[in-house]
């Protein structure tokens, strides 16, 4: 078995050798599903995973834009229609200066995993920009994000590719990608998700990613007879998803340590209620400031710079910031520290020689592409309410939500028991999800 996943590894080295997270994506879906498909004939001999590591289509672009002081600037757009076998192409757009291939053929990859374990008929795409918002007025953004849209809109549409947010991308910049898309398109369509209420989104869209990640926690806590109530959690990032999972850890009973950004992270040991909480969304996104301003509010609590919050103790964490935030070292502070569940709110946020940790002292994991599907299932939901031109309840959004992280759980137990009873949920989701998409390949031919 390990000369046949070495092999098909080496295989996609060869072609992308200078895409290093694209690769560690691969690895880790190679590693699960390649010993799943020598065991099933149907799957067996038809090179099914070397065509899902193959996007359908590759696009780049430039974005010519203008800055505030009449300097040109120029940027790289992409989007990576990675499979749409199951559906149109969907996920979200990050605008950061790090993006490149390899990062976006990485999320894009892990999104056709993702969307296909939603239940929902949704193929996997990724694009961005290397564009930095940070620092830029609202209208220099409104000027890159028309710019980026003037390219893009040829080549998305709501039966084709429906993009969304992710790093850099919230309700400011889809409400500019969305009035150049109707603009040169002359059409009101779902296009994009995360719309404004007011023009076609979805209620529970802007905290589904955080909500979702917290009720799949839960759903694992629960497998154990244990529940979130008195749980000291520690999370990273303090953007959409950060947010939203430390407002729903709240009303589960725990208590919330820490947030961060890229600068460092703030530790509160009184734990960050609702009223803190409240006060960190308007400093993230309304005064779009950094964290450490949160210590001149409460100076009880510490801010750490340039560090991640994992050498903090705590029984459950929640990494919701970006990729392989949480390495080996982090790993091993976590579990002497008695961490017993990690549930990633980020994409592929633990590196695998971190998730190797998690594994050895079989302590619950939930790997991105399953516990924070939430995100995009409601961005489903929001492509089902514009088709319907009908807007369900915050309840009923809800609901469905819960609904769905409950069978993707579920999906992840089938899957994913070890034969002493282990739940590897990253072994369970990465079946799971490939199995509905080979399937759909596999009744389409060789296309
Ligand atoms: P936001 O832009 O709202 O927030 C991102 C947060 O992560 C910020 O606090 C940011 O800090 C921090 N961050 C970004 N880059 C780095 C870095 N290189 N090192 C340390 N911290 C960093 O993005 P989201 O909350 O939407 O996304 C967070 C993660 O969740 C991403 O991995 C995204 O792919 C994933 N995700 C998002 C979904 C969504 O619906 N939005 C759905 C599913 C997954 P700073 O301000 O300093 O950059
Ligand atoms: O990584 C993700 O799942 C997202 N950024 C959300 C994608 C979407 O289409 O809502």
């Amino acid at each position: 078995m390990k000369s046949k996943i070495d092999g098909f590894l080496n295989l996609v080295k060869q072609r992308n050798g200078n895409e290093p997270e694209f690769l560690q994506a691969v690895e880790e879906v190679a590693e699960t599903v390649i010993p799943y498909i020598v065991k099933n004939d149907i799957y067996h001999g038809k090179n099914i995973l070397l065509r899902m590591v193959e996007p359908e289509r590759v696009i780049t672009f430039r974005v010519c834009w203008v800055d505030d002081s009449g300097e040109i600037q120029v940027n790289r757009g992409y989007r990576i229609q990675m499979n749409s076998a199951i559906g149109p192409y969907k996920g979200g757009l990050r605008f950061h200066p790090t993006v490149n291939m390899s990062i976006l053929k990485f999320l894009a990859f892990e999104q056709v995993f993702k969307n296909s374990l939603t239940t929902l008929p949704m193929g996997g795409g990724k694009g961005g920009s290397d564009f930095d918002p940070k620092g830029k007025s609202d209208n220099e953004i409104m000027r890159f994000c028309h710019s980026f849209m003037s390219e893009l809109f040829r080549h998305i549409g709501h039966n084709t590719d429906v993009p969304a947010g992710d790093i850099g991308v919230g309700a400011r910049e889809i409400g500019f990608l969305f009035g150049m898309y109707k603009k040169i398109s002359n059409g009101f369509t779902g296009v994009l998700t995360g719309k404004g209420m007011s023009w076609g989104g979805s209620l529970i869209r802007p905290e589904a990613t955080g909500y979702g990640n917290v009720y799949f926690a839960q759903k694992m806590l629960e497998a154990k007879g244990d529940s979130f109530e008195g749980k000291q959690v520690v999370i990273s990032g303090s953007g959409n998803v950060a947010q939203y999972a430390a407002e729903k850890v709240l009303q589960l009973g725990g208590k919330v340590l820490t947030l961060s950004d890229s600068s460092g992270y703030i530790y509160d040991e009184a734990g960050i209620d609702d009223e803190k909480l409240k006060f960190v969304m308007e400093l993230k996104n309304i005064k779009r400031v950094r964290i450490k301003e949160y210590i001149e509010t409460y100076p009880t609590a510490k801010y750490i710079e340039g560090k991640t919050p994992w050498e903090v103790k705590c029984d459950v964490a929640l990494p919701c910031a970006t990729q392989n935030e949480l390495n080996e070292t982090d790993a091993k502070i976590l579990l002497s520290n008695g961490c017993i569940c990690v549930s990633e709110g980020a994409n592929m946020p633990s590196t695998k020689k971190a998730i190797a940790e998690f594994h050895k002292a079989k302590i619950l994991f939930a790997p991105g592409k399953a516990s924070n599907a939430g995100g995009v299932a409601t961005s489903g939901l929001e492509m089902t309410q514009n088709s319907l031109r009908f807007n369900w309840t915050r309840a009923e959004v809800d609901e469905k939500l819960k609904d769905i992280m409950s069978n993707i759980h579920d999906s992840c137990i089938e899957f994913g028991k070890d034969d002493d009873g282990y739940i590897d949920y990253v072994k369970g989701a990465n079946i799971a999800g490939f199995v509905k998409v080979a399937d759909a390949m596999l009744a389409q031919g060789i296309v």
